[in-house]
């Protein structure tokens, strides 16, 4: 891989998408995994794991702020919040927005991730590595979730795909765990890849979460860069308390974080949940 060629993604046995590379910023091979950051002239500068794209600098903000602030908007006044994986920071800065919050930890298996992306991609973090109430941990996320006695309002899986260390992170081992750690009234939330082309994401948590929660849904968004159309996001919950949305509640909850966001409003929310018939007949619920 060199300045001035092409960078391909095996999305697919049958197809994948390329970029061209403006020139190369990173490329390192880790305990766990070939991390590449380069700079694209359309996309900005793009990470990705194992040949995978993770993120680009242009289209972040979709992903990062409805992984985010679907679940947080409607908790409203979260208080301790847990995220699992999420590496370059984005999904910290989002989280770290809100005044309600005292607690954040992040835990990520890899910490060369956390490193090149401060450097490398440092518009994700924004330095909410150094904000007062981020506890970062250098760990494997199951065996975290596992073994914490702690309860949180927010679990915010911001993980690859179930490829290398991404896969234990689909596994009803973690799903049972994060059950345990979740308070009563929380929220649990995890990317399950584009339904599109990656369908057995969605169909395999829906069923290893629903074996722990007592409500399972899902919602999407449109990431540019993560080929082949809506990204799917489950959520989860130990009860039906947050089974309809109620919009004023929500536009409440937004304007008291005093948020500011590209992507995500309360409408944008609601309508984020309503999923097409082929997605609600291969979950089949
Ligand atoms: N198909 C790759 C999906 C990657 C989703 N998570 C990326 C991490 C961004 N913070």
């Amino acid at each position: 891989m060199v300045k001035n060629s092409i960078w391909y993604e095996k999305i697919h046995p049958n197809f994948g998408q390329y970029f061209f590379i403006e020139n190369i910023l990173h490329h390192e091979q880790t305990m766990f995994q070939e991390i590449i950051i380069f700079q694209n002239n359309f996309f900005g500068r793009i990470m990705s794991l194992d040949g995978i794209l993770q993120t680009t600098e242009v289209d972040e903000f979709i992903y990062h702020e409805m992984i985010s602030h679907v679940p947080l908007v409607a908790y409203g006044h979260p208080k301790k919040v847990l995220i699992i994986g999420g590496g370059d920071g984005a999904s910290l800065r989002e989280v770290t927005k809100y005044k309600s919050i005292e607690k954040i930890i992040m835990v990520e298996i890899d910490e060369k991730v956390v490193t090149a992306c401060c450097q490398y991609l440092p518009n994700h973090s924004r330095d909410a590595f150094s904000d007062q109430r981020v506890s970062l941990q250098i760990s494997d996320g199951v065996n975290f979730v596992n073994s914490c006695r702690d309860k949180f309002d927010i679990i915010i899986v911001d993980c690859p795909d179930p490829i290398g260390p991404g896969v234990r992170l689909f596994s009803p081992e973690f799903y049972r765990g994060c059950y345990n750690c979740l308070h009563e009234r929380g929220i649990f939330v995890a990317q399950n890849g584009v339904f599109f082309l990656q369908s057995e994401y969605v169909s395999n948590s829906y069923s290893n979460l629903i074996k722990y929660f007592k409500d399972v849904k899902f919602f999407q968004a449109s990431v540019p860069s993560y080929y082949g159309g809506m990204m799917i996001f489950a959520w989860a919950t130990k009860n039906s308390v947050w089974g309809n949305l109620d919009l004023k509640v929500l536009k409440d909850n937004y304007i008291s974080a005093n948020l500011s966001c590209r992507y995500y409003n309360p409408a944008i929310h609601i309508s984020s949940f309503a999923m097409p018939q082929y997605v609600l007949d291969r979950i089949d619920i």
